[in-house]
């Protein structure tokens, strides 16, 4: 179960991973978007992460991610975890340094070591929330490349499956990340026809390729009435693997929208083998990154045509986005 409450209202506009009613299931964790960040801990039985992701209090927002089952909290090296019996969550924060690639790789391995041992190796949703993620480390690289390094030689060395991700710029210092894993065989990852594979990215966008799928769909999990749902990633005006319309923020909001789309047209869906139908899905837990805060009235606008937003929550965070030339990126739980 997952719902995102408004720090002002406290409803719960979204849910997730369902199982029980939200009121009597336990709590995996809290991801608190708001004025400040700091790495992850336990508390009341839960994981607590607080990022920097809002310029005022009027604007911070909580995810919660609940449980079905009874919770098992843990720390593993730099990593802070809760799962249930079918999903682990499991968050990190590395501090800002000269560069992240070291850093990014050894805690990428240990969420493999940790998946792997805790039983729950499938990866479904990440998010990477990086401070000044488009100026250079003190190689000159930029700092999302730098991070893109580490992360795909963990995966590289693993041998693991790249799942949906978000990577955008946090207002914080450092690497703020989560993710959810599942038992062995419940991720599906999912390409856009229209779109290079970002793992397959030519070495112009960075001397390794970001490791991320355009969605990844969770099976059902066996017998507790859970549902099922597709992760969508973060997804910005990229056509191939090219930005479209650079400068203009309602052209590249239309190419993100139709590159949904496309993403969860019932052709693509069934050529990924997925068994879910496109007229029946809806949308839940929309996050839309908007580098310049102008352009904020606008891409809410588009964006609250597209979702039917008296239906779905939406939260616009003005943030830095993975390339510098995207003016906004958009992701999405559709089930
Ligand atoms: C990522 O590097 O994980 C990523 C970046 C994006 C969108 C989705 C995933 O800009």
């Amino acid at each position: 179960m997952f719902h995102i409450s408004d720090r002002m209202t406290d409803t719960t506009v979204a849910s997730l991973l369902e199982g029980r009613d939200a009121a009597g299931a336990g709590v995996l964790a809290n991801v608190r978007f708001g004025t400040y960040g700091a790495g992850p801990t336990l508390a009341g039985g839960a994981v607590e992460l607080p990022i920097h992701m809002t310029h005022g209090r009027q604007h911070e927002f909580t995810e919660t991610w609940s449980a079905a089952q009874a919770v098992t909290t843990g720390r593993y090296e730099e990593l802070v975890y809760a799962h249930d019996d079918e999903r682990l969550f499991c968050a990190g924060y590395i501090p800002a340094s000269g560069g992240y690639a070291r850093d990014a790789e050894r805690a990428y391995s240990h969420i493999f070591e940790l998946t792997d041992q805790l039983g729950f190796p499938d990866l479904f949703r990440m998010w990477n929330y990086l401070g000044s993620i488009n100026d250079p480390n003190e190689s000159g690289m930029e700092t999302y490349r730098d991070f893109c390094v580490g992360r795909a030689e963990a995966f590289a060395f693993h041998g693991k499956d790249m799942p949906a991700a978000t990577g955008a710029g946090s207002l914080g210092d450092g690497l703020s990340f989560y993710l959810l894993s599942g038992r062995m065989g419940s991720a599906t990852h999912i390409e856009n026809p229209h779109q290079v594979p970002a793992y397959r990215y030519p070495v112009r966008y960075g001397p390794k390729a970001p490791s991320f799928a355009r969605a990844t769909y969770l099976a059902q999990a066996g017998g507790n009435g859970e549902s099922q749902r597709l992760f969508i990633s973060g997804t910005a005006s990229i056509i191939g693997h090219e930005t479209q319309h650079v400068g203009d923020v309602e052209a590249q909001c239309y190419v993100a929208l139709s590159n949904i789309d496309q993403l969860i047209s019932a052709a693509n869906l069934e050529r990924h083998d997925v068994r879910i139908k496109r007229d029946d899905l809806r949308f839940d837990a929309v996050k839309v990154y908007v580098r310049r805060s102008t352009d904020i009235p606008l891409v809410a606008s588009r964006c609250a045509r597209y979702f039917d937003d008296r239906e779905t929550s939406i939260a616009y965070l003005n943030v830095d986005i993975c390339r510098s030339d995207l003016l906004v990126e958009i992701e999405a739980i559709a089930s």
